[in-house]
């Protein structure tokens, strides 16, 4: 099978699509956005995103290379380390890692919060419910009875109890507004975006460039082999993560291909 072999529009469920595609991973992004969409999880401009996400993609080889992975090691050890963790969830990510989310806020006893650029009752709802099935028991946002200060569009809708009061907070793919302000509010940062150049990884503490769908089954991993750790590793982990290293390997890899 080439890279120019599709697979039909019409596949309905994920197992329909074979494993062995050379762009399987790709294809499975793309399958779960649409399914997003239709199930009113995700919004339009999704899709313009992932149109965005999947070529950066390409270009980083579509696998998580080292110093992503040092990233989302780093990240975990953050997680870890936190006394209030909160995992955002937009409508990108709830299609795209909605099971894997619930398992990285279970491995880090973090809160799953959902935060919408374009927010309205029924997504929000939606979301919660998606959430739910996939074993979600407690999810954040729906009270939204705290503003983040300095951001005038929904996104600075956030509960007192969540994103407000938290100390490390991970942003996975939007835009940098909102974590431009949340860097203002002291929180310690991890973004998960696949453009190194895009604001919101520029201004993170912790920028992890990769495919969410890699990412975070990743910094679960490490978390998960890091439960024992005690603080002073975990901090050794923290101090050793080299941010603007993580940002220019990324780049190079997507400029040069090495
Ligand atoms: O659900 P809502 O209403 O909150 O809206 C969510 C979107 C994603 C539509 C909104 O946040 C948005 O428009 O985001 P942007 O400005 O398109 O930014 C999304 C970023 O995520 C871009 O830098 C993409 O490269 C990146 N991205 C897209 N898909 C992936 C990704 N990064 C990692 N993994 C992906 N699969």
């Amino acid at each position: 099978m080439s890279d120019y072999d599709t697979v039909s529009a019409d596949v309905e469920r994920e197992e329909e699509i074979p494993e062995d595609h050379p762009r399987y991973q790709d294809l499975l992004t793309r399958h779960r956005i649409e399914n997003g969409v239709e199930k009113g999880i995700t919004h339009l401009q999704g899709m313009h995103a992932e149109g965005r996400g999947s070529a950066f993609d390409y270009l980083l080889g579509e696998e998580t290379i080292p110093s992503a992975d040092a990233a989302e090691r780093a990240g975990a050890a953050h997680l870890l380390l936190a006394d209030r963790p909160v995992l955002s969830i937009n409508g990108n990510v709830a299609a795209l890692v909605p099971g894997e989310m619930v398992d990285l806020a279970d491995a880090t006893d973090a809160d799953l919060e959902i935060n919408l650029f374009n927010r309205t009752p029924e997504r929000m709802q939606a979301i919660a419910d998606h959430l739910s099935e996939h074993g979600a028991e407690d999810v954040r946002g729906l009270e939204a009875d705290a503003r983040i200060p300095n951001l005038d569009h929904e996104r600075a809708k956030v509960d007192e109890d969540g994103i407000y009061s938290a100390d490390v907070v991970l942003v996975p793919l939007e835009d940098g507004d909102r974590a431009e302000a949340l860097a203002e509010m002291g929180k310690t940062e991890i973004v998960v975006d696949l453009n190194p150049l895009s604001r919101s990884p520029r201004v993170a503490d912790v920028p992890i460039v990769d495919n969410i769908i890699r990412a975070v089954p990743n910094v679960t991993d490490h978390a998960r082999e890091l439960a024992d750790a005690d603080e002073e590793t975990l901090q050794e982990i923290v101090a050793e993560f080299d941010r603007e290293q993580a940002l220019e390997a990324a780049e190079e890899r997507i400029r040069d291909g090495f």
